[in-house]
């Protein structure tokens, strides 16, 4: 099967759906019969970034790697996906920079934080609220806002289903697929 390698790096909010869409995006990938890899929060910081914690300093770590580590994956011809926060917007063009024009697609899961905060899935936003979690971003850590996303995809307006699909199509429009 046909396929361009590229990075599709997700960035957003904690419950911001990230994960879900990435996850929805990589299995729609594998019917096609593209070659995919998916890097998330379970396979990496339990693993390669199991010393990292949520400081800016060590975020700023954990997304080198994951740069890093993408890198290598594309080079072994796959299309990749990263699911992480990923705060800062310098840290976001460092990962771009290493790549080769048009390999970085920039993935910005815009929601609005509120409604991450009533999902809440993990109950993370209530202790962080309660001084139990603390550098929570978007509570007392920066997230910067991506300022020209190669994709600007919105959770609270579509649902699963149509958010992949939105991926899928610039995916097929910019002939990587
Ligand atoms: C933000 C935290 C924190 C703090 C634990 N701040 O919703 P989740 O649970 O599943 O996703 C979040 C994940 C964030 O890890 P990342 O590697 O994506 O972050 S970064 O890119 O900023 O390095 C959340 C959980 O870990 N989590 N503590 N303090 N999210």
């Amino acid at each position: 099967k046909d396929q361009r390698p590229c990075l599709l790096w997700y960035t957003g909010l904690s419950g911001s759906g990230k994960s879900t869409v990435a996850n929805a995006v990589d299995r729609l990938l594998f019917e096609r019969g593209c070659h995919t890899y998916l890097l998330d929060g379970d396979n990496v910081r339990h693993g390669l970034n199991g010393d990292l914690s949520f400081s800016d300093e060590d975020r700023v770590e954990n997304i080198r790697r994951i740069s890093e580590v993408s890198k290598l994956f594309i080079d072994a011809g796959m299309i990749v996906s990263t699911a992480f926060i990923s705060p800062f917007a310098a840290d976001r063009k460092m990962a771009k920079d290493l790549l080769a024009e048009g390999e970085f697609i920039e993935v910005f899961i815009d929601t609005p934080m509120t409604i991450c905060e009533q999902r809440d899935p993990k109950g993370l936003y209530k202790k962080a609220r309660a001084g139990e979690i603390k550098d929570f971003t978007g509570i007392d850590s920066t997230y910067d806002v991506p300022k020209q996303p190669t994709i600007h995809v919105k959770t609270a307006e579509q649902d699963i289903r149509q958010c992949a699909e939105q991926i899928i199509r610039y995916l097929l429009n910019h002939h990587y697929i």
